[in-house]
Order: C-alpha cells, then sequence, then structure tokens
C-alpha cells in the first residue's frame, strides 16, 4: 500500500483550551484524508495499552491521568485517523517535538505545549511515529468499521451473546 495510516489524538488539553479547529487547520495542511474520527472516553485500559511501551517511565501514571483527562477536568480526546503519503512523518512533522520546549514554535506542541511542574510533557496531540506503531494503535482505538477504508485485513464475528446500547 502506498497510502500509509496514522493515529492522531487530541489530548484532553487540546480540547480544554479549544484548540480543535485550530489543530485540524494546521494539520489540513499536510493534505491527507481523514479516515476516521471520533470524541472518546479514555478508560484506564485503553490508556495503558495504549502507552504500554511507557510502563516503566517515573512519569507513567502521570501520563496516563493526562490522556485520560484527569488533569484537565475532562473526559474525552478526539482520535482521527489520517491517510496518505508519508503521512506519519507529514503529522509528526506538524506535532513537533516531544518536549515542547524542544519542539519548533510554530508546530503545534511548541505552540501549545507546555512542561506540568511534575515534569510531565503536556504536548496537545498525540501522532504515532512509524507504521507499525501506527497500525497498533490504529487497530486498538478504532474498529473496521469505524475507518471508511479497508486499512488492514478484517473478518466477519458473530456474537451471540453480545449486549450492546442501543437508542431507545
Ligand atoms: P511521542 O508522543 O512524541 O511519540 P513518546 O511516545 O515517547 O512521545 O511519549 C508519549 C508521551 O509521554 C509524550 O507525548 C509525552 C510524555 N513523555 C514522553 N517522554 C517524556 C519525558 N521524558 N518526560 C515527561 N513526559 C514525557
Ligand atoms: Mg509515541
Amino acid at each position: 500500500m502506498d497510502q500509509e495510516a496514522t493515529l492522531v489524538i487530541i489530548k484532553p488539553d487540546g480540547l480544554k483550551k479549544s484548540l480543535t479547529g485550530n489543530i485540524l487547520t494546521r494539520l489540513s495542511e499536510a493534505k491527507l484524508k481523514i479516515i476516521g474520527a471520533k470524541v472518546v472516553e479514555v478508560k484506564e485500559d485503553l490508556a495503558n495499552t495504549h502507552y504500554s511501551h511507557l510502563k516503566d517511565k517515573p512519569f507513567f501514571q502521570e501520563l496516563i491521568k493526562y490522556i485520560r483527562g484527569k488533569l484537565h477536568g475532562e473526559n474525552r480526546v478526539m482520535s482521527l485517523v489520517y491517510c496518505g503519503e508519508n503521512a506519519i512523518g507529514k503529522v509528526r512533522r506538524i506535532a513537533g517535538a516531544t518536549n515542547p520546549e524542544e519542539a519548533d514554535p510554530i508546530s503545534i506542541r511548541g505552540a501549545y505545549g507546555r512542561i506540568l511542574t511534575t515534569g510531565l510533557y503536556e504536548n496537545v496531540i498525540h501522532a504515532s511515529s512509524e507504521s507499525s506503531e501506527a497500525e497498533r494503535e490504529i487497530k486498538l482505538w478504532f474498529n473496521p468499521d469505524e475507518i471508511v477504508y479497508d486499512l488492514y485485513p478484517a473478518l466477519e464475528k458473530q456474537f451471540s451473546s453480545q449486549t450492546r446500547r442501543v437508542w431507545q
């Protein structure tokens, strides 16, 4: 596939600071396609799995609170899948370096991020950093039917005992 996909998460500080429109405008410079988008309340399991590679870091617990919105009195993030040529690199460039103080001031993280007194980088957005990570993250955050493109192989599965909420 010459098309690459990447996961973007507008973190709770981005939503709290009303930066959603601004961030989407910045990302549109990359001329990629949005093929999935939703607002998510991040449960502990999702947060832990998303950041499982960082579980031994001293800032891990704070990071989990951050992505779950516990530091901002928010219970939302917005997650998006962008697709196109070199999507991962293009989005990472617009996002900027992980450390907001080192990030290009014109990048999203450089312009709007900060370092908390606890040392945690509050850096407004998440962006996948390489293709295996993007695949893992997209599969974690989205079901096949929530993406308007057959990104990865999927199968039909029947769940006879499944209960789910429907509109009353
Ligand atoms: P990125 O989000 O740029 O891919 P990462 O995956 O290494 O960076 O880390 C995930 C998040 O954890 C990052 O966005 C902010 C936080 N973080 C990473 N390294 C940190 C550090 N040394 N000190 C504080 N927070 C850090
Ligand atoms: Mg990362």
